[in-house]
């Protein structure tokens, strides 16, 4: 479980991250110079404001008329009057350099990321001195620590110092080397042209977020002294450096200049804590909160078969899914990465993760609501890290405050919406300054309806009854009251959107130009039903809005059915449309095969018979992140052999500097759209365990989607809806043994492609009940008991 180099990065795509959820930092690994660059998670340009826009509503009669007459370049033209401002931007926090005085030249070089323990390695020798340093970001301790070791007394010489690109200044006190600075109050996306894309504010305006960094060491030997240089460590043997980070963000509604926090003092208090503690406490502090996380899923998938000096990058390209431990390696870096970018009280998982060198980073490296932000997510629950989920389920909280202005001021409508773009900041309209965007993007009102799926799933998978009635199904509630208003009935009666778009995929109208916007797209009716079965499932756990279910069951009801178009495909669009790309990147109208549960194959066979048509007809190509959603569709369309094609085309290696639509993975295994996005990462390991697992049926289904390339192998700690933990073996390409967990008692149904029995932990036999499926087991279960269940002898 490691990712492994013989030299050190150039560029930033080969540098290794590591961070604690809310510090990040990619470490290059140079000899002569180590560049760490940093970030720090709630670094955002600007600060609350008004992005609401009233003309919204006074439009959208109008742009609804054009729609229903068929006049959609004209509806797309005047949707654009619906728009408010762009959103900021995710920023670096600066860069540490260690410059050493034993020169660049080195021997026996290596450097790798530990993802057993979350640590990350350099070693090399100049002349006959060992040099090795040891680098992880501390959760616990929430700073970044640095230890540097030379094999012979004496011989660490180096200045360090602490730098930002924005407007910032470097400073010193007695032992602190200290970065201070201020963010810019707007950052124009990179795609959008303006003259002034980065605004810093005057001088004494006082609404600009400010940071401050600080740098620390402390050594047994050597000698410390800080200047306006930098840090300087003179002959030592062993060096610990630490870094501390902090912003003045005080909440998504709080004016970071104005009503914000100290981050003078929070950095100070922050390094001043660890620095009278042993490294090796802090060590072993930090590895124990990282194994709690990390190590409750083991997967095996076979042997290594690439040879095991071979570095990272080497194997992605000359072995790529054809070596199964690589493809163990790529799952296990997904949850390594949400680990390092998402815990409790930090900030969700961005576009990058939490790793960014650019102001202007592709696509301000913010949440983009129409699918990439909800991908970031898809492990948490199945891949053991539920409470890594957290914060974008608190996320999803303030979007419900700031989005129930936008959804009132321009939509007149009761409850809460979100557009295809958000921020630190929870904007919530749609984006665009004002008619600049193109509605393809832009026009997206439907993230509440996807995000909320992520509260219902958070309560599928740990069924927290109590996190269900207080946190969650208030927002799904507000969230599904939109969807009711937002609702209009077409000349038969059924319920539709209007204006609606298919995620940045436009269509051919008759007279064969282009247009965005047209009535009840697929993933529009699809998150719909989605959205109001979760709520009518979650007023029945909580026995509650009995009146408010039967609201939604009949709306559910109306909705307009999905459609087979001409080419047996699953219709993208209410009309049967002409794709602008039959290869598109988006699959949206798949929502309801995946990460949705309207499809499926027993309750909708043609409906998922033609999606899986759609998906055959878009193709195994695309950016990271569509290779990575086309993963978890075939999962759910049960061929694991075209999952194993698609894990294929995403494990090849992409070059730094390569822009475009064929996605892959960079050197350190970072998602490739390209450019660099952290939601194929996620994508890719969520889709692995769904080849293994899948439970959105009401029943656990094992090994569903077993490709062959697997024959023999292992997962253990994965989690299934209802509240239960799995471990598998499988050999010569069937279940050998499965064990399941109970957490909560409720009744275990699973399906399997060999008949089982049932054994408790103690050995003793199980009694099984009438399953309701076919091919099905159902037993009882009891809380914190495991059951073992083995293919019945004799019978095949
Ligand atoms: C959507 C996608 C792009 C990219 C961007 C961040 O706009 O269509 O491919 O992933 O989000």
């Amino acid at each position: 479980m490691k990712l492994t180099y013989q030299k050190p990065a150039i560029e930033w795509t080969e540098a290794l991250p590591i961070g604690n959820g809310r510090l990040g930092a990619m470490i290059f690994g140079g000899v002569g110079t180590e560049t760490i660059q940093l970030n720090e998670d709630t670094l955002w340009s600007g600060g609350p404001r008004d992005w609401n826009n009233p003309r919204a509503l006074e439009v959208l009669p109008e742009v609804r008329r054009l729609i229903e007459e068929g006049e959609y370049v004209k509806a797309d033209q005047l949707c654009k009057e619906m728009q408010g401002v762009f959103t900021q931007s995710y920023l670096p926090f600066g860069d540490l350099s260690i410059i050493f005085e034993h020169g660049d030249q080195a021997d026996s070089y290596a450097r790798e990321l530990d993802l057993q323990q979350g640590i990350s390695r350099v070693q090399y020798k100049v002349g006959d001195v060992q040099y090795s340093r040891e680098i992880f970001a501390s959760h616990p301790d929430q700073v970044i620590v640095i230890r540097l070791q030379s094999s012979s007394e004496g011989m660490l010489s180096f200045t360090a110092r602490l730098d930002s690109s924005l407007q910032a200044q470097s400073l010193h006190d007695d032992e602190h080397w200290i970065v201070r600075g201020k963010a810019p109050v707007y950052v124009a996306p990179n795609y959008h042209r303006v003259e002034q894309p980065i605004v810093f504010e005057e001088e004494g305006q006082g609404n600009a977020m400010t940071f401050e960094g600080r740098l620390a060491a402390v050594t047994g030997d050597g000698s410390i002294s800080v200047d306006q240089d930098g840090l300087h460590v003179r002959q030592a043997t062993e060096v610990t450096l630490y870094i501390s980070a902090a912003t003045s963000f005080n909440g998504f509604d709080r004016s970071p200049g104005r009503e914000g926090k100290e981050p003078g003092k929070l950095a100070q208090a922050y390094i001043t804590k660890v620095l009278d503690s042993p490294y090796e406490s802090l060590r072993s502090a930090h590895i124990e909160d990282y194994k709690s996380l990390f190590d409750r899923v083991n997967i095996h998938l076979g042997e290594r078969t690439s040879p095991a000096h071979m570095s990272t990058d080497d194997r992605i390209q000359k072995y790529g899914a054809s070596d199964p431990s690589l493809v163990e390696l790529l799952f296990q870096y997904g949850r390594y990465l949400m680990i390092s970018s998402s815990r409790p009280g930090t900030q969700p998982a961005n576009l990058q993760g939490i790793w960014n060198k650019e102001i202007r980073p592709p696509w301000s490296s913010n949440y983009t609501l129409n699918i990439n932000a909800e991908m970031n997510y898809w492990p948490a629950e199945i891949c053991n890290l539920s409470e890594c989920h957290e914060p974008l389920l608190e996320f999803i909280g303030n979007l419900a405050v700031t989005g129930k202005k936008t959804a009132e001021i321009n939509y007149g409508a009761r409850g809460w919406t979100a557009h295809h773009n958000s921020d630190l900041w929870a904007q919530s309209s749609p984006v665009g300054d004002f008619g600049q965007g193109d509605p393809i993007w832009a026009f997206w009102p439907m993230a509440g309806a996807w995000l909320s799926q992520h509260l219902w799933e958070h309560y599928a998978f740990g069924r927290d009854e109590a996190y269900l009635r207080n946190q969650a199904y208030p927002i799904m509630k507000e969230a599904a009251l939109f969807c009711l208003d937002w609702l209009i009935k077409d000349q038969n009666g059924h319920l539709i959107t209007s204006p609606s778009t298919s995620p940045e995929h436009k269509f051919r109208t008759e007279n064969g130009s282009l247009a965005a916007v047209s009535a009840a797209s697929t993933m529009d009716l699809s998150m719909i039903w989605d959205l109001f079965t979760n709520c009518i499932e979650a007023a029945e756990v909580l026995d509650m809005d009995e009146a408010f279910r039967a609201e939604l069951e009949q709306a559910r009801s109306s909705l307009l059915p999905l459609q087979i178009g001409k080419h047996g495909q699953l219709q993208e669009w209410s009309q049967d449309f002409e794709d602008e790309d039959v290869y598109h990147r988006h699959v949206s109208h798949l929502f309801g095969v995946y990460p949705g549960r309207e499809l499926m194959k027993e309750r909708a066979p043609e409906l998922f018979t033609a999606a899986q048509k759609s998906l055959e007809r878009r193709g195994d190509g695309g950016t990271g992140w569509s290779l990575g959603w086309k993963i978890n569709l075939w999962a759910r369309f049960q061929d694991g052999e075209r999952a194993m094609n698609l894990i294929s085309n995403l494990l090849h290696l992409v070059d730094a500097n390569a822009r475009g639509e064929r996605g892959g993975v960079y050197a350190n295994l970072f998602d490739a759209h390209p450019p660099f996005q952290i939601d194929g990462n996620f994508a890719a390991t969520a889709g692995i365990a769904e080849l293994l697992l899948q439970s959105h049926q009401g029943l656990i289904s094992l090994l569903p989607a077993l490709p062959k390339a697997w024959p023999t192998g292992s997962i253990t700690g994965l989690r299934a809806r209802g509240g239960f933990e799995v471990n598998l073996q499988w050999s010569n390409s069937a279940l050998s043994e499965a064990e399941i967990t109970s957490l909560n008692g409720e009744t275990c149904t699973v399906f399997a492609s060999v008949p089982l029995e049932v054994k408790d932990q103690h050995g003793r036999e199980v009694k099984l009940l009438d399953a309701a499926e076919a091919g099905c087991i159902s037993f009882a279960t009891e809380v914190g008991v495991k059951y073992e269940l083995t293919p019945k002898l004799g019978v095949e």
